[in-house]
């Protein structure tokens, strides 16, 4: 497979074609460099947004073998439920807004606590993989809030936590909207 060279890896990425292209013809290990390179303004993505009343929104841009880059849309108040990630990468971005991530783990009988508490504010980047815990985001602004999120592979599955049951299941994920960048 053709590899970018390290002088392509550490530029700034300023569209989204060249983020996917980067993405696609590199290898997974190098994708915190590319994903932190990304510099696009917030008019590329309103192509991709869309909007509920009733949970946040996950829009594909793109999604491959490889890797999936979603963009999510949060209304005010909206957030995740407590999950992980399926065994995936997770990168995160703010694209407009201030987001509340929670980090928890189990102890040895499976009870949930809160390990960390962060905010993320228009541009900043996370992290988050299983061995790190479980996580639930949620929309801190009193507007809507936007991020893109690069997972690697793509999260087929992931266990969510069901309040009611106290318990986690497994889920299948889903999308509110594809984009025709899907067929490239
Ligand atoms: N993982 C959640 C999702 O893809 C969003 S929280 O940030 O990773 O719906
Ligand atoms: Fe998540």
């Amino acid at each position: 497979m053709h590899q970018i060279s390290e002088e392509q890896k550490s530029k700034t990425l300023h569209t989204l074609d060249e983020f996917i292209t980067a993405l696609s013809e590199s290898d997974q290990f190098q994708y915190n460099t590319i994903f932190r390179s990304l510099k696009l303004p917030i008019s590329v993505f309103e192509n991709y947004c869309s909007w509920s009343d009733k949970a946040y929104t996950r829009n594909c841009i793109v999604e491959n073998d490889k890797f999936e880059l979603i963009l999510l849309c949060w209304s005010v108040g909206q957030k995740t439920p407590i999950h992980n990630h399926g065994g995936e990468e997770c990168w995160v971005k703010v694209i407009e807004g201030d987001i509340k991530e929670l980090i928890y783990k189990t102890d040895d009988l499976g009870k949930l606590s809160v390990v960390k508490s962060s905010i993320s504010t228009t541009n900043d980047i996370s992290y988050m993989i299983d061995f790190m815990g479980y996580h639930s985001l949620e929309n801190l602004s009193n507007k809507r809030s936007m991020s893109l999120h690069l997972y690697a592979k793509p999260i087929r599955n992931c266990d969510v936590f069901d309040e009611d049951s106290g318990k986690f299941v497994n889920k299948k994920m889903a999308y509110h909207t594809c984009s025709e960048l899907l067929a490239v």
